[in-house]
């Protein structure tokens, strides 16, 4: 089979190199740097079940590409500008994995098909959530550590059915563990609520996860969790907030060594996936009219530490 892995961050990079170790025919699209490093190095896993992979690395695709599933690992940001690039040149368009953190994903791809006039045919997009912890050490190179797995729906209709049974069987053979879920959307939800708390004070403190567990930092991400919740139930998604508390707790304990995804970007000054998480949720809290001063202010903080891009 021809895997197409769009996107060489942490997570991009270690389910190319697991996919290809089980023979298939993987084609990794990053920037060069990456491009560069994965050409003469190969992919590099480090940690847990170490390997390194010899693949094929572009920047960019070439027209009229084919491909039998695309892995869409860029980060939020990015999301559009990937789907415009692969719904011009991947034609017919394969089944889709979107694994991003936040919310408002699905809109963004449908925004970047359209801006490259490329219909999604009905199914071919499926949603996962990824725990499966991973830390990008360089170019190419990552660490993968502990448990972790990667949550797909179970769509309603035939076509839908498909596409999620393709990845599962491509990611569980490659050893990758993936649970199917009854709603992906609640779980996309669930993830965005800790994101939304975790992410914003650990990166704008340059604090590992598990520092979150005492004050002043504790307090800050208690804040944004409610909010959130409160967000969650307005847009109809109903969760307990003592259970998500302790979920909350669960996953600090759990990856207290790491350094969260959004630190990670700040540190090496890239734009992070704060528009996706507490942008997602400011926009939501302000159509139903909730204030929302904590993520109002983990928002502007974090914006204020992203890159200044230059105008479109
Ligand atoms: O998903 C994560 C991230 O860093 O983006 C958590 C769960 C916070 C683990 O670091």
């Amino acid at each position: 089979m021809r895997v197409v892995v769009f996107g060489a961050g942490a997570i991009g990079c270690l389910f190319a190199a697991r996919i290809a170790r089980v023979h298939h025919e993987v084609l990794v699209v990053a920037r060069e740097p990456e491009v560069v490093a994965i050409r003469v190095n190969g992919v590099i896993v480090e940690g847990r079940d170490p390997m390194t992979a010899f693949l094929p690395a572009v920047d960019a695709l070439t027209d009229g590409m084919r491909s039998d599933a695309l892995l869409l690992t860029v980060k939020a940001p990015d999301v559009r500008a990937a789907v415009r690039e692969i719904g011009r040149r991947i034609r017919p368009l394969p089944p889709i994995l979107a694994l991003q953190n936040g919310l408002g994903v699905e809109r963004e791809i449908a925004e970047g098909l359209k801006e490259a006039e490329a219909p999604l045919p009905p199914g071919l997009l499926s949603r996962g959530v990824n725990t499966v912890p991973a830390t990008r050490l360089g170019p190419g190179r990552v660490r993968a550590a502990g448990e972790g797995e990667v949550l797909l729906g179970t769509p309603p209709t035939p076509e839908g059915r498909a596409s999620v049974d393709l990845f599962r069987e491509l990611l569980g053979a490659a050893g990758i563990a993936v649970r199917a879920v009854p709603d992906i959307d609640r779980e996309v939800w669930r993830k965005a609520l800790l994101n939304a708390a975790i992410n914003p004070v650990t990166a704008d403190h340059g604090i590992p996860n598990g520092q979150l567990a005492r004050d002043p930092w504790r307090g800050q991400a208690e804040a944004l969790l409610r909010e959130a919740i409160g967000v969650a139930r307005a847009a109809g998604q109903e969760f307990d907030p003592d259970e998500i508390e302790s979920d909350l707790w669960r996953v600090v304990r759990a990856t207290a060594a790491n350094r969260s995804s959004m630190l990670q970007d700040v540190d090496r000054g890239h734009r992070t996936e704060i528009d996706a998480i507490s942008g997602e949720l400011l926009r939501l809290g302000a159509d139903h009219g909730l204030e929302l001063p904590a993520t109002r202010r983990a928002y502007d903080r974090i914006r204020a530490r992203e890159p200044v891009l230059p105008a479109a």
